[in-house]
Parts: C-alpha cells; sequence; structure tokens
C-alpha cells in the first residue's frame, strides 16, 4: 500500500486561529481525503507551536505562565479543525514529551555530525518574527521586510548550524526535483536565494527562556524555528516509535503559505542533509488570503468572520469557495458576495438541481433505480467525460490545483445537466416506447451523480454523503473510493433511492442581513453588488449642488427639507439626515445629487433628487467637494 504523509505548517498560540490557517488546513484536508480515496495509508499532521520569545510575552502580559497560557489557546485550534470537518491524524503540540524527546533526539543527532559549533552572533533582528535578517533581506532603512518594524541590533553567544555548507548540495537538489518545491516562481526564487550565497544560522537563544534546551548545552535554548520545523519528524515518533517513523518518512507534502518557504526548503532540508536523513518530497506554498485586499490582522481588525459565513452556508460550501475561487499559488481576496454567487451558481444551480431533477423523476416514474436498456452515442459521450474527469482530477491533484480540479468536476456536472435537457428527458414518460430510454438516460444521471459524490468528496465531505444516501448508496467504504468509480455502471437497477431534499436549500438572506447589521464589520451584501456596466452607472446623472435652504421637517425626527442649487436650476430635495445635522450649518455646504431621479413625496413634500452621503450604523456624513466648485457641475 502507498503511503502519504501531509503536513500543515504548526501555528504560533501566540493569538487564536484565523481563516488564514483554516485555509491551509483546508487545502491539506481535502488533499489527505483524496490520498485516502485513492487507497493510500494516510498520514495527517497539523499542531501548534508553542515556544519562543513571542508567546513567553504575551503570557507574561496576561501574568500567567507561559505553559498555562497554551493549553489555553491550542484547544481553539482543535475546535475550530473540529467546526471545518478536519481529518487530521495527529495534532502535535510542541509542549509535548513526544515532540521535546524527539527534538533532543535530533539535536544531539545534528550535534554529533559537526554541523554546530558555537560563535557570537551580531545582526539586525526582528523580535516578532523571532529572525535576523541579513542585509540583503533587509526592507528600507533597516526594517523587517515583513512588519516594517526597525529591526534591533543584537549581539549573543549562539550555537551556529553550518548552513553555507550545504549551499550547492541544495542547488542540485532542486535542479535534479523541479517539483520540489511548488509553485515553479516559489522554487526560482529560493533558487536565487541561493545562488546569492547562504549564511550559518544561529540554533540557540541564550536571552530566551520558553523553549527546548540544547542537549549539549542546557544553558541555551533552540532556537524556535530549529526545533518547530523538526516537528514534521517528532510527530512521527522519531525518538520512539520507529515504525511510523520509518512508514512515513519522507514526507510527501509540507504544505504552507509563501511567508515561509525559506525556512521549509532551505533550512529544513539541509538540516535533515547534515543528519543523512531523506528529503520531504514537496514543499507546495499557497498565496495570502485578504480581505478587501489587505492583510488579515486581528490588531487592524481585518478578519474574515468565518462562523457567519458557515452558518449561513453552511461548512461544505465555505470550503467549496475557499479552493475554488483562488488559483492555490496566487493571493486571493476573500469576498462574501462570492461566494453567494458561487452558492447561487455552481452549488445550488448547477449540482443541487442535479439532484433533484434527476431524483425527482425517477421517483416519479420508476420504482426504484431505472435499467439501462437503450444506450446511444449520447449517453457513451457523458460516460466517456466522466473517465476523463477522473483521471484530469488526478493529475490535477499532484498539482494542488484546487480550483482547476473543482472547474474540472463541475465541467461535468453542467455536460450531465445538458444532457438531460438535450433529451429532454422529462417528455419521455408519455409512451411506453420512449419509457425504457427515459429510464436509461435517468441511470446514466445517477452514475455520474455516483461519480460526483465520489469526486467531490475530499472538499465536501458531508455533501458527498448526503447524495450517496440519496442516491440510494450506504455510507460503506467499497461506495467512496476511487476504485468504486472506476467502472461505470456501479448502481443496481431496481434498488430503492433515498428521500430527495435539497442538498443546498435557497439562503435565508434575510437572516444574513439581519446579522450583517449588527456585525461590526460592514460586509457588501450579496444581492447589492452585483457588477453594473459602465454604461449602466453612467444613466446617473450626479450633479454639484449648494445649499440654500434647510429646514426641518414637522413631526419627521429625521427629515430636513433642503433647497440646493445646481446652477440654472434650483431643487427642493428631503433628506434623512436631520440626526446629524442642524439646519443652520448646512447653508452653503457642498453636496452631491442625484438629479435623475424620479421625483417622490416624503410627508407629503415633494423631493426632487437624492443627497449623497456615507452612511454606517452610527454615522452619517454627506459627500462634499475638496473645493468649491460651480454648481451645477457633473460627478463621474
Ligand atoms: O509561521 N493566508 O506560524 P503562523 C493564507 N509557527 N495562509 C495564512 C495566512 C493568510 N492570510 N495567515 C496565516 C508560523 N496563514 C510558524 C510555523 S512550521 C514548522 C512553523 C497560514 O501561526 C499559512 O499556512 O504564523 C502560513 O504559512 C501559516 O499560517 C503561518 O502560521
Amino acid at each position: 500500500m502507498s503511503t502519504f504523509y501531509i503536513t500543515t505548517p504548526i501555528y504560533y498560540t501566540n493569538a487564536e486561529p484565523h481563516a488564514g490557517h483554516a485555509y491551509t488546513t483546508i487545502a491539506a484536508d481535502v488533499l489527505a481525503r483524496y490520498h485516502r480515496l485513492k487507497g493510500d495509508e494516510v498520514f495527517f499532521l497539523t499542531g501548534v507551536d508553542e515556544h519562543g520569545e513571542n508567546i513567553q510575552k504575551v503570557a507574561d502580559l496576561k501574568e500567567i505562565s507561559p505553559q498555562a497560557y497554551c493549553d489555553q489557546v491550542a484547544p481553539t485550534f482543535t475546535t475550530l479543525w473540529k467546526r471545518l470537518n478536519i481529518s487530521y491524524d495527529i495534532f502535535l503540540r510542541t509542549t509535548s514529551e513526544l515532540h521535546k524527546t524527539g527534538v533532543t533526539r535530533f539535536l544531539n543527532a545534528l550535534y554529533e555530525t559537526g554541523d554546530i559549533y558555537k560563535g557570537k552572533y551580531e545582526g539586525y533582528y526582528c523580535r516578532p518574527c523571532e529572525r535576523f535578517f541579513t542585509e540583503k533581506e533587509q526592507g528600507v532603512d533597516k526594517t523587517c521586510p515583513i512588519h516594517k518594524l526597525r529591526l534591533e541590533w543584537v549581539e549573543e553567544d549562539n550555537y551556529f548550524f553550518a548552513l553555507s555548507k550545504f549551499q550547492d548540495q541544495l542547488i542540485k537538489h532542486i535542479h535534479e526535483n523541479p517539483e520540489f518545491i511548488q509553485p515553479a516562481a516559489r522554487s526560482n526564487e529560493i533558487l536565487s536565494v541561493l545562488e546569492t550565497g547562504l549564511e550559518d544560522v544561529s540554533i540557540s537563544r541564550a536571552s530566551v527562556s520558553w523553549g527546548i534546551p540544547l542537549p549539549f548545552d542546557p544553558d541555551h535554548i533552540s532556537y524556535v524555528w530549529i526545533e518547530a520545523l523538526s516537528n514534521y519528524i517528532t510527530a512521527l515518533g522519531f525518538a520512539g516509535n520507529e515504525d511510523r517513523f520509518q512508514t512515513f518518512w519522507p514526507a510527501d507534502i509540507h504544505l504552507m503559505a509563501k511567508d515561509i518557504v525559506r525556512f521549509h526548503a532551505i533550512i529544513w532540508p539541509a538540516m535533515l542533509m547534515a543528519v543523512d536523513l531523506p528529503l520531504p518530497k514537496h514543499v507546495v506554498a499557497h498565496g495570502w488570503l485578504t480581505k478587501d485586499g489587505e492583510a488579515l490582522s486581528k490588531t487592524r481588525g481585518i478578519f474574515i468572520d468565518m462562523d457567519a459565513d458557515i452558518e449561513t452556508y453552511g461548512l461544505d460550501a465555505f470550503r467549496y469557495y475557499l479552493l475554488r475561487e483562488f488559483s492555490f499559488g496566487n493571493d486571493g481576496d476573500y469576498r462574501p458576495n462570492r461566494l453567494q454567487a458561487r452558492y447561487n451558481a455552481d452549488l445550488a444551480n448547477d449540482l443541487g438541481n442535479l439532484l433533484n431533477r434527476t431524483l425527482g423523476l425517477v421517483s416519479k416514474n420508476f420504482d426504484g433505480i431505472p435499467e439501462p436498456t437503450t444506450p446511444d452515442s449520447l449517453d457513451n459521450e457523458v460516460i466517456q467525460m466522466a473517465k476523463e474527469t477522473i483521471s484530469k482530477v488526478d493529475s490535477l491533484m499532484t498539482q494542488s490545483a484546487f480550483d482547476m480540479v473543482l472547474e474540472a468536476i463541475w465541467e461535468f456536472v453542467r455536460r450531465v445537466n445538458r444532457y438531460i435537457h438535450q433529451t429532454q428527458v422529462w417528455t419521455l414518460a408519455k409512451s411506453e416506447d420512449t419509457r425504457s430510454r427515459m429510464g436509461t438516460i435517468l441511470y446514466n444521471s445517477m452514475e455520474a451523480l455516483r461519480v460526483i459524490a465520489v469526486l467531490i468528496s475530499p472538499f465536501m465531505p458531508d455533501t458527498a454523503a448526503r447524495i450517496r444516501r440519496q442516491i440510494g448508496l450506504d455510507d460503506s467504504t467499497a461506495v467512496r473510493g476511487l476504485d468504486s468509480i472506476g467502472t461505470w455502471g456501479g448502481l443496481q437497477s431496481g434498488r430503492t433511492i433515498g428521500k430527495p431534499e435539497p442538498i443546498f436549500p435557497r439562503l435565508d438572506i434575510k437572516k444574513r442581513k439581519a446579522r450583517d447589521k449588527t456585525s461590526d464589520v460592514q460586509e457588501p451584501q450579496a444581492e447589492e453588488v452585483q457588477l453594473i456596466s459602465i454604461d449602466e452607472f453612467q444613466n446617473l446623472d450626479l450633479r454639484v449642488a449648494t445649499i440654500t435652504e434647510a429646514e426641518k421637517v414637522p413631526k419627521a425626527d429625521k427629515l430636513l427639507r433642503l433647497i440646493v442649487d445646481l446652477g440654472g436650476e434650483k431643487r427642493q430635495v428631503v433628506a434623512g439626515i436631520s440626526q446629524h445635522y442642524a439646519p443652520d450649518e448646512l447653508i452653503g455646504k457642498q453636496v452631491v445629487v442625484v438629479v435623475n431621479l424620479q421625483p417622490v413625496k416624503i410627508r407629503g413634500i415633494e423631493s426632487q433628487g437624492m443627497v449623497l452621503a456615507a452612511a454606517g450604523d452610527e454615522t452619517l456624513v454627506l459627500a462634499t467637494l475638496d473645493e468649491h466648485v460651480t454648481p451645477g457641475t457633473t460627478v463621474r
């Protein structure tokens, strides 16, 4: 049996997990599940990185011990993984005995090679990164290229690993294994770092106390990165459970975002080379998940409200969106309105309707799964496409091209929908002659759904199970694996089908809107952000107007009646701004007015336009102009 060992980074416990961590972990979960489908023996590692200065600092602020602090944060990760249906095999904590004993053994092995030496480190250090930056790596004015903070000059007695010694060997390895670092752009980046020359790295910190002491000099604590990287072997029981280590090492994939590729593609392989252990087969880096184009940041309040979106769309839709929407190696901007669009178009419409329609017609016209008795060339096209889709998915999965995998599956979903249309299957119940043709088409559609359920199962495990139940299959492994869809015709005619029910029901948009209103962060509301063309935008006639009169509308606590001057013309506008502006302060202000709206009567007063304002839950600020302009000037 083949084995497949996949890892995520072990995440820092200096804060609770966010959507970025979820993104990597869901992707790793998809790969783990896919390899289980293939019948591989899978080991899926995730965990937390609990040592180091940063974590010690947070614990100090909270006035608790670092261990007590980590004991509080680590479960927030496992809780999230449960919520996201992550099928990990081990959740490694670096404070565990398993890890500590493994690190000790690994560091001893490294020491014995003679590639570790004691020396003085002088260099520019970024505390949040917990690493030194060489001159070449620094940003402008000696700043950290990631945090943009000024780097600190630090001098310390440290132990060093002779990284530079492995430079040529690393270059050779990358050239000989072009798939070692994926995608290719990252591989080139690493090669150019290697070609400009490597410096030795310090592997200990004398000034930090929260960590694992070096076994050969316990006054020094191992540098958090050196210790963390070895988690990939300590989790396999490097110091004890030889069997698991022998079975799964080397890892098939180390998965991460592009921020930490250098550690995984340079330092980690060099350490492994030093102790003569095989290198991981692939280091795969994905892009950043951003919100409104900005990096996720708790302190700046830039976050993705996963809970809310999962509640609205369901977990499987959330998982689908993350992997369908973005090309894995590139950055991707998370947009709830795109999630909604995907939900409606791909899930409810394409897949949901295919299932509903097929099962509806089967249950109305047949007693159980019909028999395929009248094969023709159109059927063969669908059968052929199923085969091609299965092999396409397999080859794209090896490139972690999740968006393309899902697109390939959906091309098939859409093809089957078209098959139903082309054959007008719903019209074939009329006569006995055409009923057998109807049975054949519906049988093939159900077979297609069986194939689809297997192919989508790594991405959407619950949806796959629901489809299986509805088409009359049980939940045994025999119907879940890739093997089970190798041959067309696996469904048994005559079998009773399950109860048809919508797998992606219509969304309760009202609930979502109510939620958005109470949420701190205002997300664009999906149905209001349908894109419009430039022509549509140009239909709006926006003009600069000067307010010449303003007064409260009697018995209406929010309304003001304004007279605005548009150059050659004066207009009366009723605006709901009374709680934010006193009439007097408005006189002379220049505002932007929509002048081609149909007039409406508000409290019996005709409003002949609309004044634009920025409106939040508590705030309302009129859109004004930077400088005075002639009234009536067009705004575009
Ligand atoms: O670096 N988009 O931990 P970390 C996509 N402990 N992925 C993101 C992301 C975002 N906006 N933000 C975080 C560490 N990630 C070390 C790792 S491994 C031996 C030690 C994900 O908590 C992504 O996988 O800072 C990234 O590489 C990782 O979280 C960094 O996690």
